[in-house]
């Protein structure tokens, strides 16, 4: 065939599984493009679910990459960006061998549930290998988040701290990178309601350069990000699930709140993503710990205690009937699998 190499050519090449996260406290926007520099620090925790599996296998007759994403040749901007960060790779490692990628993401790519974060952590992890390259996680996060911002975080397991970095250029550049947080205690449920797993009408990308630019309630929300950061670190040292979760819900509410001020708007919440949240604040009201927050989609992931799970998902159901639900804990680092 013409799209791709044939395999029995290629070595076995390296196979990384990584995980989604979901943030805690956002990111959203970037103050350099094409480094990928966030204006704010986030906070996350990687999940154990939707699993993004990656093989690299490089490919020295081939004169350009191969990309198959779900089963499919990957075209325009999702190879693009592919081919963009197998150079990234090829650069750091002075090689120029072409790849060809073969990339499976357990949740449909696109739909706001942080398939760019699993995507691009799996991409950095099996590519570095594929091209000999050994990294320490700082630099394979800083690697990973030139791929997508949220991806620096889903190099680590558990809970994870995307750090904004300081400067501009090669020191934003450097300074930029998660680290994880250690909280080997603090192991809540994470209550994933689906209204809706088709792509988005906007990427996140777009709708984030357009928040920067028309919103004028970005700077405020940024601003008191900072304050969200420090109140939810304290809040996760002393494992209070309470506050990690009145936190992390206004947090991702401010966030949207940019969105709907910016011009045109860029709305993600449908009207069962509002049920959904309604249904979130009825078990606050009878007493259950609940706590919502939403990405660049109209998903909504729900914070509570383990026990509580099984509650908190028979109640989403019944506020938004046809989503379906599932329940996430913490979940591990991007790593290599080993045949
Ligand atoms: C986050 N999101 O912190 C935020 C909250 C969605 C809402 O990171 O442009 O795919 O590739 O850096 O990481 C989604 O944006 O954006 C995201 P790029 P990304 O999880």
């Amino acid at each position: 065939g013409s799209t791709g190499p044939q395999e029995s050519l290629l070595g076995p090449g390296s196979t990384a599984v990584a995980h989604p996260n979901i943030a805690l406290i956002k990111y959203w926007g970037k103050r350099d493009e094409q480094l990928v520099i966030p204006y704010v620090d986030s906070l996350s925790m990687t999940l154990d679910v939707f699993p993004t599996h990656t093989t690299v296998r490089l490919d020295p007759e081939a004169q350009t990459d191969g990309v198959i994403l779900d089963g499919r040749p990957a075209e325009g901007e999702p190879r693009r960006r592919v081919v963009v960060f197998l150079d990234l790779v090829r650069e750091l490692a002075g090689r120029t061998e072409r790849a060809a990628v073969d990339t499976r993401n357990a949740v449909p790519t696109g739909a706001g549930l942080a398939s760019s974060a699993s995507g691009f952590a799996a991409l950095a992890v099996a590519a570095t290998a594929a091209y000999g390259l050994d990294l320490d996680p700082t630099a394979l996060s800083r690697l990973a988040r030139r791929g997508s911002a949220s991806a620096s975080r889903s190099i680590f397991g558990g809970f994870a701290l995307c750090h904004a970095g300081r400067g501009v250029g090669e020191a934003a550049d450097l300074s930029s990178y998660a680290e994880p947080v250690p909280l080997p205690d603090f192991d809540p449920a994470l209550v994933v309601a689906l209204v809706n797993a088709g792509p988005k009408a906007v990427s996140s990308r777009a709708a984030m350069r357009r928040t920067v630019e028309t919103s004028p309630l970005y700077q405020a929300w940024a601003t008191s990000s900072k304050g969200d950061l420090t109140d939810m670190r304290a809040a996760l040292l002393r494992g209070d699930l309470e506050a990690v979760g009145e936190i992390a819900e206004r947090n991702a509410l401010g966030m949207h709140a940019t969105m709907l001020a910016a011009r045109p708007a860029v709305r993600y919440l449908s009207p069962a993503t509002v049920a959904v949240l309604d249904g979130v604040l009825q078990l606050r009201k009878d007493g259950v710990a609940a706590y919502a927050t939403m990405d660049a989609g109209p998903n909504v992931k729900v914070l509570c205690h383990p026990e509580a799970a099984p509650r908190v998902a028979e109640t989403l159901l019944a506020a938004a009937p046809g989503c379906s639900v599932l329940t996430a804990r913490r979940g591990p680092g991007a790593r290599l699998r080993t045949a």
